[in-house]
């Protein structure tokens, strides 16, 4: 039986993490020859969860053998999966975004809902089919909606995630759900001693709109202050990733999960314009404060969709 390979976005975050996990051992229980990979290295966020929950790491895999067959986790967009992802076949997606830059090359099984999180997706999956959740899983897909929905300040957050976390956890038995994922902020927030680059791309995605190549980084923080403080060093990485990666766009915001305030960065007067101008703001010196804009989903995207669409 062939291998099927099972991931989440490039720079994974906890939801495309544990989607991926969790996901692939309900395929695993339908005679499925799984094998869950990630793209790039874990933020300490999902370090912490996985130390926690006691669950293996899955390994880094960037190329796989031509036609391999491949299901996607908590994206679809080309641009923030694998490497030319055209040479393998999709046989599933599992998502939460928009679609604006996907195509398969045969038919596939696609389900995506405006929920907060994948592992909110994954949940009503795993009830149609009668598939019972373990105290493990159920863990896992609570952190998973926790970290996506910042605690329900992020905008994405529905009723249903509610519900779903309510029902996860007659399963998974948190005693004090602010407090595990208070842990779990504070875990992704101690950033340690990591470079420029890597505070920037520890959650950044690329997008494309009519020819408009951009990239946005988020940090969602309980400690904006550790990378504020770098804001200058910030803004002149910003400019070197732009040109490395031929970008015409690039902003990185420090997202305060406690304050729930935006501070965006930016280190040119183009990209200023633009930041400028879709969220009318202004800038100081480096920095921009974009209000209570939480979410690159709901908030960020849409607006740079508009503006370059
Ligand atoms: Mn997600």
């Amino acid at each position: 039986m062939n291998e099927t390979y099972i991931f989440g976005h490039q720079n994974p975050d906890t939801d495309a993490t544990l989607s991926s996990i969790c996901y692939g051992k309900y395929l695993e229980s339908k005679w499925m020859n799984i094998k869950v990979i990630k793209l790039w290295e874990l933020n300490n966020e999902t370090k912490y969860l996985l130390n926690l929950l006691d669950i293996e790491e899955p390994p880094t895999v960037t190329n796989l053998a031509e036609w391999s067959d491949i299901v996607l986790t908590d994206h679809n967009d080309k641009s923030q999966s694998i490497a030319d992802r055209e040479k393998y076949n999709i046989l599933q997606v599992i998502d939460h975004h928009n679609f604006g830059n996907f195509s398969t090359g045969k038919p596939a099984f696609i389900r995506a809902e405006p929920l907060c999180s994948s592992c909110s997706v994954i949940y009503k999956i795993f009830v149609e089919n009668n598939y019972s959740i373990d105290q493990k899983t159920a863990s896992m897909l609570i952190a998973a909606i926790l970290s996506d929905s910042l605690f329900w300040k992020s905008p994405t957050s529905t009723d249903e995630d509610k519900e779903i976390v309510n029902k996860l956890n007659q399963i998974a038995e948190i005693k004090d759900l602010e407090k595990f994922a208070m842990d779990m902020f504070a875990a992704k927030s101690d950033l340690g001693d990591i470079s420029i680059e890597e505070i920037i791309k520890s959650d950044y995605k690329m997008f494309e709109v009519n020819g408009t190549k951009f990239g946005v980084g988020v940090l969602e923080t309980t400690n904006p202050a550790y990378s504020l403080d770098k804001k200058e060093a910030i803004a002149e990485e910003l400019n070197n990733i732009r040109t490395k990666s031929w970008l015409d766009f690039i902003m990185f915001s420090v997202v305060d999960i406690i304050q729930e305030v935006n501070t965006t960065i930016s280190g040119s007067d183009e990209d200023k314009k633009i930041i400028s101008e879709a969220f009318w703001v202004d800038f100081e010196w480096c920095t921009a404060d974009l209000g209570n804009v939480l979410s690159r989903k709901k908030q960020v995207i849409p607006v740079l969709n508009k503006y370059f669409g």
